[in-house]
C-alpha cells in the first residue's frame, strides 16, 4: 500500500535543460553524504547533465541561506557577463572577483553558464541539550524561504531537523528499509525548475 506521507507518485519531468545548484552543510557529514548522493541520483535520472549540477559546501546549516543567495546571484551575473563563474569561497567573494574563483570545493570549474533553475539546500540539524537547535532550525527555515521569495528561484528545503541520530539515519536511507529524502529533493528541484520556466 502506498505510504500516506511523501510527495506521492514521482512525476516525470525532463531536466535535460536545467541547471541545478546544491548547497550543503558539512556538519553531520555521514548523514549529509547519502542525502547528496540520493539527490544527485534523481537529478541525473531526470536528465540533468552532470556538468549542470554545481555542488558547494558551507560549514553548517546556519550558513545555508547566505550561500544559496550568493550562489544564485553569482550565476545571474555570470549569465549577463558570460564570464567563468566560481565560488570556492562563496561567502567571502565579492561580485567583482567571481572570475578568479572555482565553483566546487575541489577547484574544478563549470563549463555551463546561466542562472540556476533551482537550488537545493541540504543540512542536518540534530537536537542537542540546549536551545541551539530551535534557534538555528527556525532562522534557517525562514532564511531559505526569504531567499526563495526574494530571488524567485525555487529553493528546495533539504534541511533535516531531527531529535537524534537514528531519526537522521532513517531519513538518509541508511537504516534498513528507510527512504532517502534526498531523492525527493532531487525530484522536487527538477519539477520546480521546469515549472519555473513555464511560469516565466
Ligand atoms: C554549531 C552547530 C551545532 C551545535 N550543531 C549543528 C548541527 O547539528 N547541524 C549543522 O548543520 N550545524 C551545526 N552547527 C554549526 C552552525 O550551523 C554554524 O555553522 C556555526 O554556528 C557557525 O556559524
Amino acid at each position: 500500500m502506498a505510504s500516506l506521507k511523501g510527495p506521492g507518485e514521482a512525476q516525470q519531468h525532463d531536466g535535460s535543460a536545467l541547471r541545478i545548484g546544491i548547497v550543503h552543510a558539512r556538519w553531520n557529514t555521514t548523514i549529509i553524504e547519502p542525502l547528496i548522493a540520493g539527490t544527485k541520483a534523481k537529478l541525473l535520472a531526470s536528465g540533468v547533465k552532470e556538468s549542470n549540477i554545481v555542488i558547494q559546501s558551507v560549514p553548517g546549516s546556519w550558513e545555508l541561506p547566505i550561500a544559496c543567495s550568493k550562489l544564485y546571484s553569482a550565476s545571474q551575473i555570470q549569465s549577463t557577463t558570460s564570464s567563468s563563474l566560481g565560488a570556492g569561497d562563496l561567502l567571502g567573494s565579492s561580485t567583482t572577483d567571481l572570475t578568479a574563483l572555482s565553483l566546487d570545493n575541489k577547484g574544478s570549474s563549470i563549463t555551463s553558464s546561466g542562472p540556476f533553475d533551482a537550488i537545493i539546500a541540504i543540512g542536518v540539524l540534530i537536537k542537542g541539550e540546549t536551545m541551539h537547535f530551535e534557534y538555528i532550525a527556525e532562522a534557517v527555515s525562514h532564511g531559505l524561504m526569504r531567499v526563495q521569495l526574494d530571488t524567485g528561484v525555487p529553493l528546495i528545503f533539504g534541511l533535516l531537523t531531527v531529535l537524534n541520530e537514528e531519526q537522521a539515519k532513517a531519513r538518509a536511507g541508511i537504516t534498513s528499509g528507510s527512504h532517502n529524502h534526498g531523492e525527493d529533493w532531487g525530484n522536487a528541484a527538477v519539477e520546480l525548475g521546469v515549472k519555473r520556466r513555464e511560469w516565466a
